[in-house]
């Protein structure tokens, strides 16, 4: 496969105006019958051919201003179909055959539990009819749906006419005024119920809000449709953003490759980013569901009425909208916590990509399949980045940069120059340097060294930036990077006022690195002070400070950062950590830091307010975030030094748990608020480090907390409790119990899969291998596949990394099979095997030897891609 430059972008040769579809609905062979209204672009010469997007499709009939055309007028390969000559404007008729019941791709049209459904993002409308499959060639819809036992038809847009056909199919037709891409196109149809309910908008339009499921779930939307309501009203409030359709429907559907997919007017859903109950959804479900609506609702205007020029700028709409998700979240939950959560994903996963073979810049420069980069540097860096440029220019210029990009760009397909411009404009900034971030791959580190002078009460802090290289980018820039800080006072504790070249920067200020390196002198620093560095995580970077155990315990306890406080405890944990791993790896006996003790006892015994923070506070860095920080990774030394951590805490710090376990139990009624998420995580904290030592009363708890029933966050975090400890004999009647209740449930059987396959005893992988058998496991259903397989690759690190080589082993054997199925879902899958650098000899050697094995097979573009990467 070839790949797709950036530098090579031209403007379509043609563009369409309007584009009207049928579709004959049939399982094995729906007709879809295409008129497309057509020009030349105003910016391309005369007399090119007309190239159209087409994969999959099986011609039927064409025709050119109501002409048939001869064979010899037009060419067919498997990438499309090509017409030489062709007027200036001219009427393009085709019809076209597709199977939905046989595309597994889950690309374009096909059927999940037998409904109907699209996902034309980015490149799967050219597996629906030929078309100009590019952002940039927007026109306006008309869509005709002829069904027979389908009782719904929706496309985007509003209905304009219903009614039944001589043959007694019936069928209704859409129109959607607003001009789009054919990758926001999307129609749905089948035995689908809704729920229904209105908002009004800021100048009092009534929209009509609509969600669609099947009938079972029709007591799972309550809190999808608050959700889509709180998030209409905050991007008026925020952005003064106004919905601009009458209608705005979301459908669930059981069979999709990611969370949900922002077609106008008509969201498609994964079910599982969707549907809600107390019974079969946990507390972070449901704050899933709030972000991804949010998020797709957001695209209206950040991707749809203002859309990308090119798939390269497509951090243009999705990182933006990730800022606009991740800040309404935080309004409406716990902001600190949001942010702790976030970053600590962020450093773990968005870092390991970075520092991988798949390593990319928020705007590639190249790709052969664009379904690959999807990723966390486009979405989350990118949303970091365009966090910077908020705190940069700050809030209200921001705001009127947006309004500017908005109002500017309105129906056009533009990029990313035309966004930080407009950002430029509002606020008078030079953001030239800037604008590398968007170029130039590889999480930048910076060294960071200060000294305090006692006699001339002045403190030095030296900054160095360094970006690692990455593949293909050897020659790094320095970045412009903002870097909050505090200077705390090891006396009083508190910040102390920043004076710098002169000019008084408060308690809480933003300094700019802007060089290779750079020194900035604090005056008048009345007492010696510890640094509080880029608080709230004011950048996508590493930071080196020589911290001290003491200087760490210090800020933990003073830092007014919140974010920084929660910080310093994970570092300071790292530092025990790492001592404990080269002890495992040593042979010799492991021996916990008192340090951390005293402050996991001093966090669990003084009032914090905030439930939720503290919960993250007392949450040790993950395994794999713990690999990260190591040069060569060791799974077996970080999980045994971890679980010694936790049971070294247990042990010492019993009745203290203890005490915030009962403290924080309660019977109220199940809600998702902030509060009640709050106490459930404190409580289930606690929970888990009783669970470490196998503590008598923490077994009858958790065994309690399961059978009460209460909600799906505590009988899950209870099951997970029971099935991870040694006591069988109490955790398979609870599973084989769970597991008999919501057979017939697919996102809770989801739930029921992934608990067991993150097990840390040894028969993990041959429990996969099992559970793969089991009747409610599916290939060809993604949340399965990431349920089962997913998880286990991803968070069970001691069995996938087996020494025989059987975890990486069914890794490659799922890829293998799903590579034919779902190319897109395989290629996600190979993820943790393209890591092998990072572990010794032997495992890379298995590791590669599997990679080439997926290799030799007849390989997908997308699946090709990955393998050529990690193996380059
Ligand atoms: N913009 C949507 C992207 C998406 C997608 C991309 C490729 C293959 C399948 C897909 N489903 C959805 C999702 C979003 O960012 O909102
Ligand atoms: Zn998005």
């Amino acid at each position: 496969p070839q790949p797709v430059y950036l530098s090579d972008y031209q403007a379509p040769a043609y563009r369409v105006s309007h584009t009207q579809l049928t579709f004959e609905l049939d399982p094995a062979a729906t007709k879809v019958k295409a008129r497309l209204l057509v020009e030349r672009h105003p910016e391309r010469e005369t007399g090119l051919p007309l190239e159209l997007d087409g994969e999959h499709l099986s011609l039927k009939s064409i025709a050119l201003d109501g002409k048939p055309l001869e064979a010899a007028d037009y060419e067919l390969t498997e990438q499309g179909l090509r017409i030489p000559q062709v007027p200036e404007r001219f009427v393009l008729d085709t019809e076209v055959e597709i199977s939905p019941r046989d595309n597994t791709a889950l690309q374009g049209l096909y059927q999940s539990s037998g409904i109907y459904c699209t996902q034309c993002e980015a490149e799967g409308f050219r597996r629906i009819t030929f078309y100009p499959d590019r952002p940039d060639v927007m026109a306006t819809f008309s869509t005709t749906l002829i069904g027979t036992a389908e009782p719904v038809l929706l496309s985007n847009g509003n209905p304009v006419e219903k009614g039944t056909l001589d043959d007694g199919r019936h069928f209704v037709t859409w129109e959607d005024p607003h001009p789009k891409p054919s990758y926001l196109f999307a129609l749905v149809a089948g035995d689908l119920k809704k729920v229904a309910d209105r908002f009004t908008t800021m100048h009092g339009r009534e929209v009509s809000l609509e969600i669609w499921v099947e009938e079972e779930n029709l007591d799972k939307t309550d809190h999808a449709m608050a959700s889509l309501k709180r998030a209409m009203k905050w991007d008026e409030e925020t952005y003064g953003r106004e919905y601009d359709l009458d209608l705005f429907m979301i459908v669930a559907v059981n069979d999709f490759n990611m969370g949900a997919m922002e077609n106008k007017g008509l969201n498609i859903f994964n079910s599982a980013a969707v549907l809600t109950h107390p019974k079969t959804a946990t507390d972070v479900a449901y704050q899933r569901v709030e972000g991804i609506v949010a998020h797709e609702y957001f695209h209206n205007w950040s991707g749809n009425r203002v859309t990308c020029r090119d798939w390269f700028q497509l951090s243009l709409k999705e990182g933006f909208t990730v800022f606009r998700d991740q800040c309404y979240s935080a309004d409406t939950n716990s902001a600190p916590v949001k942010r702790i959560q976030d970053v600590s994903f962020f450093r773990t996963a968005q870092f390991a990509e970075d520092a991988g073979p798949t390593a990319h810049p928020i705007r590639p420069d190249h790709y052969i399949e664009i379904t690959n980069f999807y990723t966390l540097t486009i979405y989350e860096k990118g949303s970091e980045v365009v966090r910077m440029l908020r705190n940069l220019v700050g809030w209200e210029a921001f705001r009127r940069g947006s309004d500017l990009y908005f109002e500017r760009f309105d129906g056009q397909a533009v990029t990313i120059e035309d966004f930080v411009d407009c950002m430029a404009e509002a606020s008078g900034e030079d953001l030239t340097r800037f604008m590398r971030w968007y170029s130039q791959a590889g999480t930048p580190e910076i060294d960071a060294h200060g000294e305090y002078d006692y006699v001339t009460s002045e403190y030095r802090l030296t900054l160095r930036q360094r970006t690692p290289t990455t593949p293909g980018q050897q020659d790094k820039q320095p970045l412009h990077i903002p870097v909050r800080l505090g200077l705390v006072g090891t006396k009083s504790g508190r910040d102390l006022n920043m004076t710098l070249g002169g000019e008084t920067l408060g308690r809480d200020a933003v300094i700019h690195l802007r060089e290779d390196e750079q020194e900035f002198l604090f005056t008048d620093v009345a007492e010696s002070p510890i640094p509080s560095l880029l608080r709230h995580f004011s950048a996508p970077v590493k930071l080196h400070f020589p911290y001290s155990r003491e200087d760490l315990a210090f800020l933990l306890q003073h830092d007014s950062d919140g974010f920084n406080r929660w910080d310093a405890g994970q570092r300071l944990a790292l530092l025990a950590l790492d001592d404990l791993i080269a002890a495992h790896r040593n042979g010799v006996e492991k021996v916990m830091d008192s340090r951390v003790t005293d402050a996991f006892r001093t966090l669990l015994t003084s009032r914090i307010d905030d439930k939720a923070v503290l919960a993250e506070m007392l949450t040790l860095p993950s395994e794999a975030y713990i690999a990260e920080q190591q040069p060569l990774v060791d799974v077996d030394a970080i999980h045994a030094a971890r679980e010694f951590v936790r049971q070294s805490l247990a042990l010492a710090l019993r009745d203290e748990f203890l005490a915030v376990f009962e403290a924080n139990q309660s019977d109220a009624p199940y809600a998702p608020e902030p509060e009640q998420i709050a106490q459930r995580s404190l409580k289930n904290v606690a929970l888990s480090y009783l669970m470490a030592i196998e503590d008598e009363k923490g077994l009858a708890f958790a065994q309690a907390q399961f059978d009460a029933d209460h909600n799906m966050t505590d009988v899950r975090h209870a099951l997970t409790l029971l099935v991870h400890s040694s006591r069988d004999d109490l955790a398979s009647p609870a599973l084989k119990a769970f597991g008999e209740t919501w057979s017939h449930d697919p996102l809770v059987m989801d739930q029921w899969f992934s608990l067991q396959v993150t097990r840390p005893q040894e028969d993990a992988v041959e429990r996969v291998k099992f559970l793969m058998q089991h009747p409610a496991f599916s290939l060809k259903n993604p949340n399965k596949v990431r349920a089962l397989i997913g998880t286990f690759a991803n968070q069970n690190r001691v069995n996938f990394h087996r020494l025989d080589g059987e975890g990486y082993r069914l890794l490659a054997d799922v890829v293998i099979k799903l590579n034919r199925l779902n190319p897109e879902i395989a290629a996600r899958l190979i993820t943790p095997l393209t890591r092998w650098q990072r572990f010794d000899e032997q495992r890379q050697a298995l590791m590669k030897a599997e990679l080439e094995r997926i290799k030799a097979e007849p390989l997908s573009p997308n699946v090709y891609e990955v393998v050529a990467k990690a193996l380059a």
